[in-house]
């Protein structure tokens, strides 16, 4: 009988999906959910066929390094793998893999509450009638009036597979299709969603009213949406990020905020995650931004698939083939 593979997972994982990595595997999991130290990582490492990090992991250059010779996988549990350097690990002969597709319908209702609560006021007014003393003192014409999303604009930075199932639940909210990608889409997606391609970025931004990031985060990104950026977008427009924060100058986009050059924004990413600036506190406070932590993925349904893709990808590893969400390093 062939050993099983001995695989070490950073985080808690769904019931479900840690039993099925337990039968078919030797799997060491997190039942505390603790994120693990630096130096039990570099154990891990050390001692493992797989590691199974997770977004809160950070694989980088010097720890690949210390990776002992039977580290042959890095399974990540996540889509984005700005956490893993890839090329350090593609150079020492590990493989690594994510887990695309089963979490971008999840990622976009909730890129769409965010899109919907930010312009409509959503949490101000749901904040009012949370506690003992009601803040509602009565109905007028003119109360809570928020900005209506038909016949709006909304860009799309990044028209991948999260971007595209926005693009498909915005349309059919009447906002209409503007996208930023490296290459343009196929065209029957173009059609189906009528979108307009923009080839310039610059140009793109001065002419929406909701930008909505989706692009994965690397160094070509990071701060991709800069001072500069922002500035060229148009008086009173609104933010969304369900991608990465630092796609976005985060200071830049409080300064602009607070400054009330841009409306409102909607984020569920940050740059020094799981801290959040006070200042983009204080603003969803007062109800101009909306926060969440990270959760545009968090469905029960989403971390089983998720995981039933990391099962999937280990065993066809070690079934001697190539893994089907094989990531390589990006082109420059
Ligand atoms: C997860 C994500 O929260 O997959 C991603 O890229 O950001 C989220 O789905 C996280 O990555 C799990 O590791």
């Amino acid at each position: 009988v062939r050993k099983k593979p001995k695989v070490f997972v950073t985080r808690r994982l769904p019931d479900q999906v840690e039993t099925r990595m337990c039968e078919l595997f030797d799997a060491e999991l997190n039942i505390e959910d603790t994120p693990r130290s630096q130096p039990e990582l570099v154990a891990a490492m050390r001692a493992c066929d797989v590691l199974v990090p997770t977004v809160t992991d950070r694989i980088d250059a010097a720890l690949i390094e210390q990776a002992g010779p039977d580290l042959r996988l890095i399974a990540n549990f996540g889509n984005g793998v700005d956490n893993i350097d890839i090329e350090a690990a593609q150079k020492k002969g590990i493989t690594v893999t994510n887990t695309p597709n089963v979490l971008s319908e999840d990622t976009a209702d909730m890129t769409m509450a965010l899109i919907l609560a930010v312009p409509r006021r959503l949490t101000e007014g749901a904040k009012l009638l949370t506690g003992d003393a009601s803040g509602w003192k009565g109905w007028s014409p003119t109360w809570m009036l928020g900005h209506r999303l038909g016949g709006k604009r909304l860009g799309i930075v990044g028209m991948g597979r999260i971007g595209t199932a926005v693009a498909r639940r915005a349309k059919a909210f009447g906002l209409s299709i503007h996208y930023h990608n490296r290459q343009r889409v196929n065209p029957a997606t173009e059609e189906e969603l009528e979108t307009t391609y923009w080839d310039s970025l610059d140009q793109m931004l001065a002419r929406v009213d909701i930008v909505s990031v989706h692009c994965p985060s690397t160094p070509a990104t990071f701060h991709l949406l800069s001072a500069r950026r922002l500035a060229l977008m148009k008086p009173g427009a609104y933010i969304v990020n369900t991608a990465r924060g630092g796609i976005i100058d985060e200071d830049a986009l409080i300064a602009a905020l607070t400054e009330k050059r841009l409306s409102g924004a909607g984020l569920d990413v940050f740059e020094h995650e799981p801290a959040v600036d006070k200042r983009l506190r204080r603003l969803a406070e007062e109800g101009r931004v909306v926060l969440l932590p990270h959760m545009g993925s968090a469905t029960i349904e989403g971390r089983i698939d998720m995981g039933d893709k990391v099962i999937i990808n280990i065993r066809t590893f070690f079934d001697g083939h190539r893994p089907p969400d094989r990531v390589l390093p990006q082109r420059a």
